[in-house]
């Protein structure tokens, strides 16, 4: 990966979406005043690890570069249907849930651990101080045994592994593994373990990055912008939002609800992440209540 290739690219799709300097400056003096923690937590889907490292590493050394370190936690969900698939697993999901075997639940924390690895040596390669978190984050129980077996739902979480990279200026890199207070390891799903995360830090953005750069409408395009309080009723009449987008929308309504009025969700692409967070246009989609 050529690091200074990627980081002139993002400086230029920045400049090419004619955000005045000032309009860069006005949202990076507000970033920079927030609390440390307060500033970003940022959701990345399996997919974009596989498909997009490059960008997504570039757009976060940028971040650190202009001094913000947002929290980032990752997913794995197509990496772990290749391997499970690969060790002869056959793949079952409950209202989108994996359900984990305990020969899965090994393979499960190899491949988050894989995967931790190759975002935190991307950043590295760029010069991008980041920590591997792993463990001693999101305490869990198990959701239901019987019907999910090694699957969590998180219970408490931990500031402390967070906070102590983010003293040191380093991005704290999560996986979305659970651990119990008898000390066993639980599969999380990424999205449920970003929601009690962002829930425990109450940060002012809230960044899920996707393949599809946003929320799409009936015609594919991404929605720019949702107001909760006078689109929502209105968005889930839709006859076009499936059961999928209707899900993300009632989660992101739920979430934002429990944050201050001033937070937003943003949906978007790495590659875009800079246009979304210094620009008045933005990028993706972006919702507040
Ligand atoms: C998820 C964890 C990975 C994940 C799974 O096993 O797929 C459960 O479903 P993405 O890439 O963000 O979807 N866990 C319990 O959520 O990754």
């Amino acid at each position: 990966m050529d690091a200074h290739k990627n980081l002139r690219q993002t400086i230029v799709r920045l400049l090419s979406s004619m955000a005045s300097a000032r309009e860069i400056q006005q949202y990076l003096k507000r970033f920079s005043e927030l609390d440390a923690k307060r500033f970003a937590v940022v959701k990345v889907g399996g997919a974009i690890l596989r498909d997009e490292l490059p960008e997504l590493a570039s757009s976060l050394g940028f971040l650190q570069q202009v001094g913000l370190t947002p929290i980032v936690l990752h997913g794995a969900g197509p990496q772990l249907d290749e391997e499970l698939a690969a060790a002869g697993i056959e793949k079952q999901t409950i209202d989108g849930l994996r359900v984990t075997s305990a020969p899965a639940l090994g393979i499960v924390r190899r491949v988050f651990q894989q995967q931790n690895l190759r975002l935190v040596e991307a950043l590295q390669a760029m010069d991008t101080r980041a920590t591997s978190v792993l463990s001693g984050v999101f305490s869990a129980r198990y959701l239901d045994r019987e019907r999910y077996g090694m699957v969590g739902k998180v219970e408490r979480v931990d500031l402390a592994p967070i906070e102590a990279s983010l003293r040191a200026g380093s991005i704290p890199v999560l996986a979305s593994l659970g651990e119990t207070d008898e000390g066993q390891i639980l599969n999380v799903n990424a999205d449920f373990a970003a929601n009690e995360l962002v829930r425990a830090l109450q940060p002012y953005k809230i960044i899920f990055l996707t393949g599809t750069g946003g929320l799409l409408d009936d015609h594919g395009k991404v929605i720019d912008s949702i107001n909760l309080s006078t689109d929502y009723e209105p968005l889930l009449r839709q006859p076009w939002i499936n059961g999928g987008m209707r899900v993300k929308i009632e989660q992101i309504a739920d979430l934002l609800n429990a944050l201050p009025l001033t937070s937003s969700v943003s949906i978007t692409r790495p590659a875009e992440l800079a246009k979304e967070l210094f620009t008045h246009k933005g990028s993706g989609t972006l919702v507040r209540r």
